[in-house]
């Protein structure tokens, strides 16, 4: 039995466009939850992963399938459906899974043959067994795997094309952030896997660097500390000589202990989300862990950063306090707080989210035309109406925002103030330099979008204040 896991592409993904910028090459993300089905997978099937970002194959030239099985994020929903029409074309039964699948159930299962909602451990297997007999139902519901029964991903299954290699060791999130649909779908409880199975998959990870998904590697509490420190004292033991980054919130910098270790388990970076400036829009995203009274945000990210470790920083533009001047006040919090990458993104209501009841219920959500709309769901585009930014407004706050943080002496103050401590300064370049070729390929692709897409966005706020951009 022959079986195509699919992840699609998303040409308006720009960190994806590697032909337009060559440093995206280390920007591109291996599709974990496909080597993860791949491993869940029993004898008897013969895998291939397709990842559409390193370009899609002509479909028609390879040998005909017995089953597929598509991926996506909302982002990728479109190409999503494209794949799937063709190989149904055919008569070749399409599956579908991940975080769409499940926030949208009824859309997708208008529009492949089965659909897997939630983990699909639980039920991976059965589906491929009614798969075989010609009885697939068309929906499994997966629900949340035991932690401790995952099935390491077949790391060996994808090109060496790849500058990272990708493993998972916790899910869940128990914050649940109000933009966010992490804690939804993978729970508030923090699941860590068995410390042994991680260090064994980490060893099968080809590549020298590696992307530790988790949405929070150390978590919040004292006991999933103590586990981190644990799981970065076996690594160190295990002498893997890796190299990897992670995303963590603020708390990762409170523990000498824990900095160190993992300093030492080989992490030379951290993806930590700020999301706002202010504490006005701390609350009003739900980021109550980023409100702790007496935080010292520059201190901090100091602390991290003796350990040799980079902090990249998120903020989020579109915030219902955010006016006009919001990009260049977050790109002077960013530097103030001396980060060493920043990525900014649009507020956007991702379906499943309670951002997303709030907006709709508000009649706020300006490109709804679905499912054609979700391609502009990167967090790239705007896709709201903004309470106090028009869409000329937000789009020109984002572009100062990455114009101040990303303009050219800054980045040399950086890699100048890295290569001086011994902190990275070549990856710290190379993300810098990805970030900012990128921001000529936005301006075009912003540009692009208003021309198409002004008329969806009917409500002006008062206060504007931006001049119009130079298209
Ligand atoms: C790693 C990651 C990335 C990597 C992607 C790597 C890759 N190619 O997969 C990068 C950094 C590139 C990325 C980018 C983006 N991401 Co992201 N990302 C994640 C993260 C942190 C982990 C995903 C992961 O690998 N999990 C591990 C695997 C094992 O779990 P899984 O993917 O859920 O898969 C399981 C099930 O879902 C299911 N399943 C999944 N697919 C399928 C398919 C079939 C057929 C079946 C049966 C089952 C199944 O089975 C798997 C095993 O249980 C998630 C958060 C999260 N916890 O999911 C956000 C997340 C998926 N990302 C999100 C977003 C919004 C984005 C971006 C749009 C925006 C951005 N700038 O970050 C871009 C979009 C990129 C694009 N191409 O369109 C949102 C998606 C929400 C949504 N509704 O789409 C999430 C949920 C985070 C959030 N804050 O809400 N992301
Ligand atoms: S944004 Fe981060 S901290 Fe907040 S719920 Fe999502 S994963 Fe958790």
């Amino acid at each position: 039995m022959r079986l195509y896991l699919i992840n699609p592409s998303n040409p308006l993904v720009s960190i994806v466009n590697v032909h337009e910028s060559r440093w995206n090459r280390y920007r591109v993300w291996k599709p974990l939850s496909l080597m993860v089905l791949a491993g869940l997978t029993p004898l008897g099937w013969k895998i291939t992963i397709v990842d559409e970002n390193l370009g899609a194959p002509d479909y028609p030239t390879l040998p005909r399938p017995d089953l597929v099985g598509i991926t996506a994020f909302t982002s990728q929903a479109n190409r999503a459906y494209e794949v799937a029409a063709y190989f149904r074309s055919l008569g070749v039964p399409v599956v579908m899974g991940g975080i769409h699948a499940t926030m949208c159930l009824d859309e997708v299962m208008e529009r492949v043959d089965s659909v897997v909602t939630g983990e699909a451990e639980r039920v991976w297997a059965k589906l491929l067994e009614d798969a075989r007999h010609g009885r697939l139902r068309p929906r499994y519901e997966g629900g949340l795997a035991d932690i401790n029964d995952l099935a390491p991903a077949r790391q060996d299954l994808l090109p060496a094309r790849y500058a990272f290699g990708a493993i998972q060791t916790t899910r869940g999130c128990p914050l649940n952030c109000n933009f966010c649909s992490v804690t939804t779908f993978n729970g508030a409880q923090y699941r860590q896997r068995p410390i042994p199975e991680v260090v064994r998959e980490f060893r099968s990870i080809r590549e020298k660097r590696v992307l530790v998904v988790d949405d929070n590697l150390v978590g919040t509490r004292p006991e999933h500390l103590a586990r981190a420190k644990d799981l970065f004292r076996a690594l160190v033991q295990a002498h893997l000589r890796k190299e990897w980054v992670a995303q963590a919130t603020i708390n990762f910098a409170d523990d000498e202990e824990l900095l160190a270790l993992a300093a030492q388990a080989g992490c030379r970076g951290v993806f930590i989300g700020f999301e706002s400036p202010t504490p006005e829009g701390l609350r009003e995203l739900g980021k109550k862990i980023n409100l702790v009274k007496g935080r010292d945000f520059r201190a901090s990210v100091r602390r991290i950063q003796r350990h040799n470790i980079l902090v990249v920083g998120s903020f989020i533009i579109g915030l219902d306090v955010d006016e006009p001047g919001i990009g260049q006040q977050i790109a002077s919090m960013a530097s103030h707080y001396g980060l060493d990458n920043l990525n900014t993104l649009f507020l956007t209501p991702l379906p499943g989210t309670r951002l997303w009841d709030q907006m709709k219920a508000e009649d706020r959500i300006a490109l709804d035309a679905f499912p054609e709309d979700w391609r502009y769901y990167t967090l790239t585009f705007p896709v709201a109406q903004y309470k106090r930014l028009s869409l000329d407004d937000i789009i020109q706050e984002m572009l100062s925002c990455n114009r101040s943080f990303y303009a050219l002496p800054r980045i040399l103050r950086r890699v100048w103030s890295n290569l001086w401590q011994r902190r990275q300064p070549l990856i710290s370049l190379v993300g810098s330099l990805s970030y900012r070729s990128n921001i000529r390929v936005d301006g075009q692709a912003y540009a692009n979008f208003k021309r198409q897409r002004r008329d969806s966005f009917r409500f002006q706020p008062k206060a504007t204040t931006t001049p119009v951009l130079n298209e």
